[in-house]
């Protein structure tokens, strides 16, 4: 007999959310293994880089690497390089968002931020060493052809750069104090934020032997969307959840006098345009069945998140 809807669909739930674990586990260990021990000279660097980048994090650019992975048939062990290398570059990002002459916030993953910890000095070079690795954990990896390799790297630098999010935190630097427009927004953080997750994505893709090219173009098409959408929550959160959920310092946006998507659109459109690039983002996998479920799933874990 076929189960009732509620009880399927909360069976669906309960799996998502243990494959969550899972792979949030997995990323750690990959993590782990990667970075250089403590014990390795220059220790305090490493101490610092493993501070920054293990134990926290809601690994949502790993998950969705795994989950594209999933979706297009790549191998876990294919996978495993570039979702580390994309939390690298992200832990490496906001390392060096918190400094004093970024964003300038003490508190990170709950704890104190890197140059709070270890100062100014180590925590660029943090940012630096984080970086690295993430290019040299793709060009090592032993599961990877050249080929994929060379497309991983990629579209990675590209996210990273002036043309990603390096260019995206320029923007947003420059535009401190000046009120933004809906359009000016959604410019700055297509390339802050949008680039790295879709880097993510594409990334899972590229892990395939032969990419199925209509599915790349579907799993672009649901990054840019879910992308913009997780900026949009994160502004939401940013003036609805407190400091001790967030791990970091709330309200700070408004405080700061930066244009937000709350602050241009107000709180209600702000809500009803994180529900529009999600149906954007489901409408992406419209074609798909059954085995673009994680991936719906992922976009509502990330448009129906609390931190
Ligand atoms: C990284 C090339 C490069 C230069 C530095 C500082 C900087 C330029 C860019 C900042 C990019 C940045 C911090 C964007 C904000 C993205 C964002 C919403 C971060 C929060 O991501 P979550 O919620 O964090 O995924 P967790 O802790 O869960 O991993």
């Amino acid at each position: 007999m076929n189960k009732p809807m509620p009880e399927l669909i909360q069976e669906q739930t309960e799996q998502f959310n243990a494959w969550v674990s899972k792979m949030q586990a997995h990323t750690e260990y990959v993590l782990d293994q990667h970075l250089p021990a403590e014990t390795v000279v220059p220790t305090r660097l490493h101490e610092a880089m493993r501070y920054s980048a293990l134990g926290g994090g809601k690994r949502v650019r790993a998950l969705l690497s795994y989950a594209v992975g999933e979706f297009c048939h790549a191998k876990l062990e294919k996978l495993d390089a570039p979702a580390a290398a994309v939390e690298l570059i992200h832990a490496f990002s906001l390392v060096h968002d918190d400094m004093p002459c970024m964003d300038d916030d003490d508190l990170r993953r709950g704890k104190p931020s890197t140059h709070k910890q270890y100062g100014e000095a180590l925590a660029l070079l943090v940012g630096d060493a984080l970086q690295s690795l993430a290019f040299q954990l793709i060009s090592q990896d032993k599961a990877l052809k050249n080929g994929q390799k060379i497309k991983m790297l990629h579209v990675l630098a590209l996210a990273s750069g002036s043309r990603g999010m390096a260019g995206g935190q320029a923007i947003d630097l420059e535009s401190m104090g000046i009120p933004l427009s809906r359009e000016e927004l959604e410019q700055m953080h297509i390339h802050k934020t949008g680039a790295l997750i879709r880097a993510a994505a594409l990334m899972g893709a590229y892990a395939t032997d032969t990419p199925n090219q209509d599915k790349v173009k579907a799993v672009d098409h649901f990054a840019k969307a879910i992308g913009l959408a997780f900026q949009v929550v994160d502004d939401i959160l940013d003036t609805e959840a407190d400091t001790a959920t967030l791990g970091k310092t709330a309200g700070k946006d408004a405080k700061d006098n930066k244009s937000t998507y709350v602050t241009t659109l107000g709180l209600s459109a702000a809500k009803e345009l994180a529900n529009e690039l999600h149906a954007n983002a489901m409408a992406a996998l419209s074609f798909y069945g059954r085995e673009a479920d994680l991936l719906r799933h992922l976009a509502s874990f990330i448009t129906q998140r609390s931190f």
